[in-house]
């Protein structure tokens, strides 16, 4: 089922949490993960509960939240395991391996329960070999997802920066994929073309609404960021911000999988 739908994804990305996302992507028809930007755990909790069904993984801000506890985000984590969705950390490291590896652990101690971080090239190789070796401290695993262009107005990470960390990222074990930019989808085109088959393309900047949005934020079309070869779409306002956040959901997993069907 996965490999029919993903087709040579499926056979060229061989790292354990992709197969794992687009195992889950399938089987709950959505390739969408939910950026859950809230401010208290009940928030997030209560959402990723309503939602479940229709999101493959969820995005968090571990230090948005201003009532985090140990036990409440134990909660929280284990209800999205139980609903099968994948745990995603956006910390967006970017120091030197050494200080990354202990920024794994720490008060939150993200290498206990983040399937997936986020990290910049920035500062040379070694922060992946740090990340990693922070989850092997407690005996687990993870993927990373390498910041390869994003999708706020004015950013840094111009063409020549993309096409180096996808150079060097392509090569690495541990490196699920990158970051794209979905607000557009030429610019996921391109990606693509650098990446080729072998790792994932992940794309925040989508809503339904698309243009501008609020601080230098800017929205793509789902459905475009699919077709231009985005592998999974972020989505958090477009949900969180709706008046109907369920309904909401259901009709982003909807166009994200016609949409991968269509591809
Ligand atoms: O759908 P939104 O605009 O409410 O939320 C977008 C989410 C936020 C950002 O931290 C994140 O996507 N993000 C990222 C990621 C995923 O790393 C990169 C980027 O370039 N733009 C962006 O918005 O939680």
């Amino acid at each position: 089922m996965a490999e029919d739908v993903w087709g040579p994804r499926w056979s060229s990305v061989t790292d354990s949490f992709s197969r794992r996302y687009m195992q889950t992507a399938a089987e709950k028809e959505t390739l969408i993960c939910f950026a859950a930007d809230l401010q208290t755990v009940d928030a997030v909790r209560k959402t990723v509960e309503s939602i479940g069904p229709y999101i493959a993984c969820l995005k968090l801000h571990v230090d948005i939240v201003e009532d985090w506890t140990s036990q409440g985000w134990v909660d929280v984590c284990d209800l999205a395991r139980e609903l099968d969705v994948l745990i995603w950390e956006d910390r967006k490291f970017a120091d030197i391996g050494r200080v990354s590896r202990q920024q794994m652990g720490g008060v939150v101690d993200i290498r206990s329960w983040a399937d997936i971080v986020t990290a910049h090239l920035i500062s040379g190789p070694d922060i992946v070999d740090g990340l990693l070796n922070g989850w092997n401290d407690v005996g687990r695993d993870g993927g990373i997802l390498l910041l390869a262009q994003m999708s706020s107005r004015g950013n840094l990470l111009l063409p020549n920066y993309t096409k180096k960390v996808v150079e060097q990222g392509r090569e690495m074990d541990g490196v699920m994929g990158f970051i794209g930019n979905g607000s557009n989808p030429d610019d996921v085109k391109s990606l693509r073309e650098l990446v080729g088959e072998g790792k994932m393309i992940w794309t925040p900047g989508i809503n339904l609404n698309t243009g501008d949005g609020v601080a230098g934020q800017q929205y793509g079309h789902p459905r475009e960021a699919v077709l231009a070869g985005a592998d999974c779409l972020i989505v958090g306002s477009g949900i969180h911000k709706s008046n109907n956040p369920i309904e909401a959901a259901k009709e982003y997993a909807r166009v994200s999988w016609d949409a991968l069907l269509d591809r």
